[in-house]
């Protein structure tokens, strides 16, 4: 497998980045997951937009343009002769001393890999997914920006071991309101009387790429939408849930903590924007050259 890093492509043994690197001292740094179909890159722009946006809200100053970017993924992609799969872009403070200081820290590392990504097993896109409200609440955005897609995952990761300790693979997270913000790498969709809500990004969600298609989707099918505050009494009597992320893609969720969602099988809605989003992701995005 071949790496980018930092402005080359090297072998997986010659990967390596520094112990004093601040990405790994303190999860100082952000990325980027996406995926490309059938030869493309699925929305590659909006995601390396989103890339130097977190860049930019954590004071990292890209020593590339979003334009190189776009290449480099394109390249790293190409070099492994992929046509399907996921591709990771991480960028780190860089290598510093110990102690937090970012000015000490000389330039960003950048790493990129092409591979490919699983996160729920086959027959949960068709039977559903049964979720848990987990304990550990989404951070408050006064303390971690939840627009910023930072390598700071332990949240995500505490409310992950929740769910799987539950005996299920994803957690509902609320809020520090008890508002529902979104799950640990997805956000969340219900439908109730046809229309399809979701909680604004300021209750504590991921601005995500895929909610966004599902948005525009929406539009496209004719079903209307609102971003809205929601609790768990909302997606207990919901008609319809869905998860939506670069890595789950769209996925029916059929119970919350063991509560039935309508009659507990993947809803039609959710089975048309399933269909549609399918549809999409193999006919556009960047072609792999
Ligand atoms: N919320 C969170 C907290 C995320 O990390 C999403 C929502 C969905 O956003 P996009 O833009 O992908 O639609 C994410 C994205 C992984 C993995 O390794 C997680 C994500 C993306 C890729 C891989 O579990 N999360």
């Amino acid at each position: 497998m071949k790496i980018w890093l930092d402005e080359k492509l090297v072998e997986e043994q010659d990967a390596k980045i520094s112990v004093f690197d601040h990405g790994l001292l303190y999860g100082d740094g952000v990325f980027e997951g996406i995926r490309f179909y059938n030869g493309r890159v699925f929305r590659l722009e909006e995601h390396i937009k989103r890339l130097f946006d977190s860049a930019k809200a954590i004071i990292i100053t890209m020593p590339w343009t979003q334009e190189q970017v776009v290449q480099f993924t394109v390249d790293t992609i190409a070099a492994n002769g992929l046509r399907d799969g996921y591709v990771r872009l991480v960028v780190t403070r860089g290598t510093g001393g110990l102690g937090l200081n970012p000015y000490l820290c000389e330039r960003p590392s950048m790493f990129i890999i092409a591979s490919t990504i699983s996160l729920y097993p086959e027959e949960y896109y068709t039977k559903g997914l049964p979720i848990i409200t987990c304990a550990t609440r989404r951070p408050a955005p006064s303390a971690l920006m939840p627009q910023v897609k930072s390598l700071n995952y332990l949240n995500n990761i505490m409310a992950k071991v929740e769910a799987i300790q539950a005996g299920v693979m994803e957690a509902l997270m609320l809020n520090e309101q008890g508002f529902v913000a979104e799950c640990t790498g997805d956000n969340i969709f219900i439908i109730r009387d046809g229309k399809l809500l979701t909680p604004p990004v300021a209750d504590g969600a991921l601005d995500g790429v895929t909610r966004r298609v599902i948005l525009e989707l929406a539009d496209q099918l004719g079903i209307p939408w609102a971003e809205q505050t929601l609790a768990r009494y909302d997606i207990y009597i919901a008609d319809e849930c869905f998860l939506t992320g670069t890595a789950a893609e769209v996925i029916p969720v059929i119970s919350l903590d063991r509560r039935p969602i309508a009659d507990g099988l993947p809803g039609p809605l959710t089975g048309k924007f399933i269909r549609a989003f399918r549809e999409l992701a193999n006919s556009t995005g960047t072609p792999i050259v």
